[in-house]
């Protein structure tokens, strides 16, 4: 019996800018083997003969493989799933309803066919109404369908309060739960600076800036770039849930999780702080929330729930 330790296989389903960026982040964290699927001709090929030849520069022995065959997925221990259209300047993620939806339903018949063992990480925007979409369309077990989104906002407030308070990044641990859209909910009783509330070091009206600004961070990136949304930092924060699984870390994350009656609210996804672990989600974590951001977490439903009310 080989007690050599399998290589692991990851499935990119979209292969456009974030899927492009989880390649390369899976090849230089040595992650495993990648597929890059997409339903552009030659475009998948294309990215990874290029990372291919990245490879040896870096000296990373993953195989990279481009297909416009789903059923190259086949086997693979995680995927991560970007196919749908990005918002353009203008739009709402919630514009992207139908048309994502429709992609979602494709894709999770062949994540269904070819990869039924799969963690599955939803990326496609509407995020929460997708990742639902996903379960629901697969009929995975809630634990191995998860939607990423709370760990980039929560890395865009934690990136703005480092700038605010000039310190590490890694000195400012925070969390954003809700929907991924404007009434996300930045939780600033639970985001502190090396254990320090922020609220004692930072006035409440320059936090409520803050705050404000995590809501719309993505939409500013959109407006700068004209053409798309942003790719670096959803990719690098799926990259941190596909790590947990893997490597069995039980990090506890802001993650579009599957609620069962958690905070109140049930059959619904919606960014929660979860334990990410070898199974999958394993665990939601119910904190204490104040009054107002108990009301914030379930207005976001609501916006939720009216997305899902579309499809
Ligand atoms: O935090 C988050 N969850 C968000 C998600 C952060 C940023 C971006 N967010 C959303 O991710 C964005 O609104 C999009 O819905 C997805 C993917 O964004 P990306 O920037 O990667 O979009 P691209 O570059 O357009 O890539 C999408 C690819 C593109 O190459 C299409 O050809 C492909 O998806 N596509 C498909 N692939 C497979 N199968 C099907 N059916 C398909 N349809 C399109």
């Amino acid at each position: 019996m080989s007690n050599s330790i399998r290589r692991r296989k990851i499935a990119l389903i979209g292969a456009g800018q974030i899927g492009g960026t989880l390649a390369l982040l899976c090849g230089q964290r040595n992650l495993g083997d990648v597929v890059l699927f997409d339903v552009v001709e030659g475009m998948p090929q294309g990215k990874a003969l290029d990372l291919s030849h990245l490879a040896p520069v870096f000296g990373l022995d993953f195989k990279v493989t481009g297909t416009n065959n789903i059923a190259d997925i086949a086997g693979a221990d995680v995927c991560v799933v970007t196919s749908g259209l990005p918002r353009k300047p203008g739009m709402s993620r919630d514009d992207l309803v139908k048309t994502n939806a429709e992609i979602i339903k494709k894709v999770a018949a062949g994540i269904k066919e070819h990869a039924p063992g799969a963690f599955v990480i939803v990326i496609t925007n509407p995020l929460d109404a997708m990742v639902h979409l996903m379960q629901k369309e697969t009929g995975f077990p809630t634990s191995h369908v998860v939607g990423m989104a709370g760990v980039l906002d929560t890395a865009r407030y934690q990136a703005f309060l480092a700038e605010e308070l000039n310190v590490s990044v890694s000195s400012v641990s925070a969390f954003v739960l809700g929907g991924h859209g404007d009434d996300m909910v930045p939780v600033r009783s639970y985001t502190t600076c090396n254990g320090i509330p922020v609220g004692n070091l930072i006035k409440s009206e320059r936090l409520d800036a803050i705050e404000k600004r995590v809501r719309g961070a993505g939409g500013e990136v959109v407006a700068l770039l004209k053409t798309g949304s942003a790719f670096y930092s959803p990719a690098a924060s799926a990259i941190q849930m596909v790590e947990s699984y893997l490597f069995d870390q039980r990090r506890v994350l802001a993650a579009a999780a599957s609620l069962k009656g958690e905070y109140g609210l049930k059959d619904l996804y919606i960014g929660v702080p979860v334990i990410i672990g070898k199974g999958g989600v394993e665990k939601v974590v119910e904190i204490e929330l104040t009054e107002s951001e108990k009301k914030a977490l379930n207005e976001s439903a609501g916006r939720v729930r009216e997305l899902l009310a579309i499809i």
